[in-house]
């Protein structure tokens, strides 16, 4: 475990042979992968009741309104899941950056608000997103997470010194005052029908408010000069908007999906290669984005059941879609968990090579391999995959 607030170690943060300048360079998500970060399971917690999130674990120890730490065993494993898939990136040739884990449990505040929990630092893709030679921070909408920029920024100061192009760029940080959240949100939304929830998330009625920009990094999907946004429970329109000005070389999209519990885009609508995206399963992106993908030629795979789907694990708040959540080492290499072998049977039918990863134990830390990692570089330039128009795409 990495001390609270140290500098990550040289062996935590680059392969011992890897003496190649450091350049921050990632403008989608499937280019050979040559930088990336992977996050920690260290100090996490199931966090502290607030108004942008409900945690409800009744038969695992955290009923509704407690908080408190991880169990130490579900850490040390999701841990060693996380340290292994770091060691086979490297001997790939691939260097690893990790994050600087600090006191989770402490209270934090701000001039606005006092709250009793941090979370964690394993989903760095929630915090981080790399846009051509830009790290932006993003937002976040949670309380418990507004200082989680602090774990990578030992990472971020190394990567501005290393690398003399790079763009170190945050997002307002925001007030998230209760103006934020709708308040009683989830006790009307987990009394709707399904249809009434599917309704909420396309007319984007959900829990966060329009008072100010929010966003959490992994509602974007990067394909080149094309960025999708999922507007959900973490991202709203004015999020989004902010996204838009902020990348005004971009073309850059609204989009829903439809799917009842939208949190992160990396679970619902997943490139794999120009002319390749997956969708999960019932998650069906709205027909105007899906007619504009097959206008320029973008096959629409849909992805098989999850392998996890009747085994949710302990202390989770991610879905089975999950199994979609994977990284891409290039245009054919594709990691997947290991227990989800319908999936990669799947995808191995679409020429990829697959490389499974043990990683069903980081699930309950917040994510899956896209999710525990962020690209830092990728070789490859800005290309445009979508040469044709199609409605507000
Ligand atoms: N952070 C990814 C969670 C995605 C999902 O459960 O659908």
């Amino acid at each position: 475990m990495t001390e609270y607030g140290t500098i990550p170690t040289d062996s935590d943060t680059q392969p011992v042979s890897d003496t190649r300048p450091v350049k921050v360079n990632a403008w989608n998500g499937w280019d050979p992968l040559r930088h990336v970060v992977v996050g920690r399971a260290d100090n996490a917690v199931v966090q502290a009741p607030e108004p942008a999130v409900r945690r409800d674990f009744p038969d695992d120890g955290y009923p509704l309104g407690t908080y408190g730490p991880m169990p130490a065993e579900m850490t040390a494993e999701a841990n060693e899941q996380l340290d292994n898939f770091a060691e086979m990136l490297r001997r790939r040739g691939i260097r690893v950056d990790r994050p600087t884990p600090v006191d989770f449990s402490q209270q934090v505040a701000t001039p606005d608000w006092t709250h009793d929990s941090m979370s964690g630092c394993m989903p760095p893709r929630d915090l981080l997103l790399t846009v051509g030679h830009e790290v932006l921070e993003a937002t976040m909408s949670y309380r418990s997470r507004w200082y989680e920029y602090l774990c990578y920024r030992p990472l971020l100061q190394r990567l501005f010194d290393d690398d003399p192009g790079m763009r170190w760029e945050a997002a307002p940080k925001p007030r998230l005052t209760d103006a934020s959240y709708h308040p009683g949100f989830w006790d009307t939304y987990n009394t709707l029908s399904t249809e009434e929830q599917l309704a909420r998330v396309r007319d984007y009625d959900l829990v966060l408010t329009e008072a100010e920009p929010l966003f959490d990094a992994a509602d974007v999907a990067r394909f080149g000069k094309d960025l999708f946004v999922q507007l959900s429970f973490v991202t709203n329109r004015s999020g989004y908007e902010w996204l838009r000005r902020h990348f005004p070389d971009h073309r850059v999209h609204a989009v829903t999906s439809t799917n009842t519990h939208p949190l992160h885009i990396d679970a619902t609508w997943v490139p794999l290669r120009p002319g390749l995206v997956l969708h999960c399963g019932e998650r069906l992106a709205d027909p105007e984005l899906m007619e504009f993908f097959r206008l320029n030629d973008w096959e629409i795979i849909e992805a098989v059941q999850p392998a996890s789907w009747e085994h949710p694990p302990k202390l989770s708040f991610c879905s089975p879609w999950l199994a979609g959540n994977m990284l891409n080492l290039d245009a054919n290499t594709l990691c997947i968990e290991e227990k989800e072998e319908p999936l990669a049977e799947q995808l191995a039918s679409y020429g990829f090579e697959i490389v499974p990863v043990p990683f069903r134990a980081v699930g309950p830390f917040g994510g899956g391999l896209h999710c525990a990692t962020v690209d830092i570089e990728r070789d490859g330039g800005l290309e445009d995959y979508f040469p044709r128009r199609h409605g507000r795409f």
